[in-house]
């Protein structure tokens, strides 16, 4: 059975041009398969956190109305990523894009590689606004 579900995606970019990295992801991200982009919030400027010294980022979240799977939306995210151009280095280190599973409305992981939703849900306080600007902004329609 296909599940119409709600995914929140995070997208965070600290290296070359940032603003670029973010459009070209929500723009690749808007044709993923049966996927629709219902809302994006507000790009946000964020001091880095974590042990590497790095520069700042953009961070933004959308809302996605798909009936992709959590583990079929990370292997999209993934593709998305590459051709965007990410190179891997550190862990927590300096990334062209990344792109993050924050939660769905209506279904869970429990992986090694993949926990929806994400540990970090509530901790960061910018995706929480990020994520209060998404629920107004989705319950205006
Ligand atoms: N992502 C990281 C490490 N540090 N800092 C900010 N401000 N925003 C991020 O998205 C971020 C980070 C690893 O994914
Ligand atoms: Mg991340
Ligand atoms: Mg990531």
């Amino acid at each position: 059975m296909t599940v119409r579900d709600i995914a929140y995606v995070a997208l965070g970019s600290n290296l070359g041009d940032r603003d670029v990295y973010l459009a070209r992801a929500r723009r690749a991200l808007a044709s993923m398969p049966r996927t629709r982009l219902m809302a994006a919030s507000s790009i946000e400027e964020t001091e880095p956190f974590g042990p590497v010294e790095q520069g700042p980022y953009l961070n933004q979240m959308v809302a996605l109305e798909t009936e992709l799977s959590p583990r079929e939306l990370l292997g999209e995210l993934h593709r998305i990523e590459q051709a965007e151009g990410r190179v891997r280095t550190e862990r927590w280190g300096p990334r062209t894009l990344d792109l993050d599973i924050v939660r769905y409305e209506q279904q869970t992981a429990d992986d090694a590689d993949l926990i929806v939703p994400h540990p970090a849900v509530n901790e960061r306080d910018f995706w929480r606004r990020e994520q209060a600007e998404l629920r107004s902004l989705i319950a205006r329609h």
